[in-house]
């Protein structure tokens, strides 16, 4: 997946005419927009479409897809036909759950992301033990697309590893989390950002600073 800019907005307003105002702030600027529980339970499925009629953009679905494969297959075929490009998905479900997804997503002309490590700080009790062994599997299993966390350099930087330069990294954690985009960049192939942006009293500036940020260390960097 191309990503401009490099930068996910992670649109978790709960207002859908707020959510579909501030995207279109900083739509120039971005072309994919990550859309979770918050926003679909309160607009419903039909947001993915209009978003994407609506801003011209692809739209990953963040339902972080965890249960046994026949449900697996059935979230994720409802998610592909309602618009969804990507779709987030559980590793610590197993081969047989994960497979089920990207046979589905394979049907369906879509993409899934493995989720194998989380970036707020419980994640360190239970997920954060098994990342690498979650991200070997993916590998086994021939997923190209993860999600690894921002917050946890050291964890971000052992999954690149264990994937490989091929594979397309997403990070979330960016900013009010506290991590730093530059940094997770190294690593990464795009940072999802949402409160930085979507709670700023000037979306739009707020990511052309980023984007300038991320520019200048790609202009002096290695
Ligand atoms: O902290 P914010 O506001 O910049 O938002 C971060 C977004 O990334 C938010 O939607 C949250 O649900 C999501 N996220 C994490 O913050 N940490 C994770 O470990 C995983 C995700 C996530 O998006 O998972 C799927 C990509």
């Amino acid at each position: 997946m191309k990503i401009k800019n490099n930068i996910i907005l992670a649109m978790d307003l709960t207002d859908p005419s707020e959510a579909l105002r501030v995207t279109g702030q900083v739509i120039d600027y971005i072309d994919t927009v990550k859309i979770g529980y918050p926003l679909v339970l309160s607009a419903g499925m039909g947001c993915i479409q209009e978003f994407k009629e609506e801003l011209q953009c692809k739209v990953i679905a963040d339902f972080k897809v965890a249960d046994i494969p026949e449900t697996n297959e059935k979230i994720c075929n409802i998610t592909f036909e309602h618009g969804a490009d990507a779709i987030i998905v559980h590793g610590f479900t197993g081969p047989d759950s994960i497979k089920a997804c990207m046979d589905a997503a394979n049907k369906k002309g879509g993409e899934i992301f493995l989720l194998v490590d989380m970036s707020h700080p419980g994640s360190g009790k239970f997920i954060g033990r098994v990342s690498e062994e979650m991200a070997r599997l993916g590998v086994q299993l021939g997923v190209e697309n993860y999600v690894a966390p921002a917050t946890k350099p050291e964890s971000l930087m052992g999954i690149r590893r264990i994937v490989g330069e091929g594979a397309f990294i997403i990070s979330p954690g960016v900013g009010f989390q506290g991590g730093e985009a530059t940094e997770t960049l190294k690593f990464a192939n795009a940072i999802i950002v949402g409160r930085t942006i979507y709670l700023s009293k000037n979306p739009r500036k707020t990511i052309e600073e980023l984007i300038k940020i991320l520019g200048d260390v790609h202009q002096t960097g290695p």
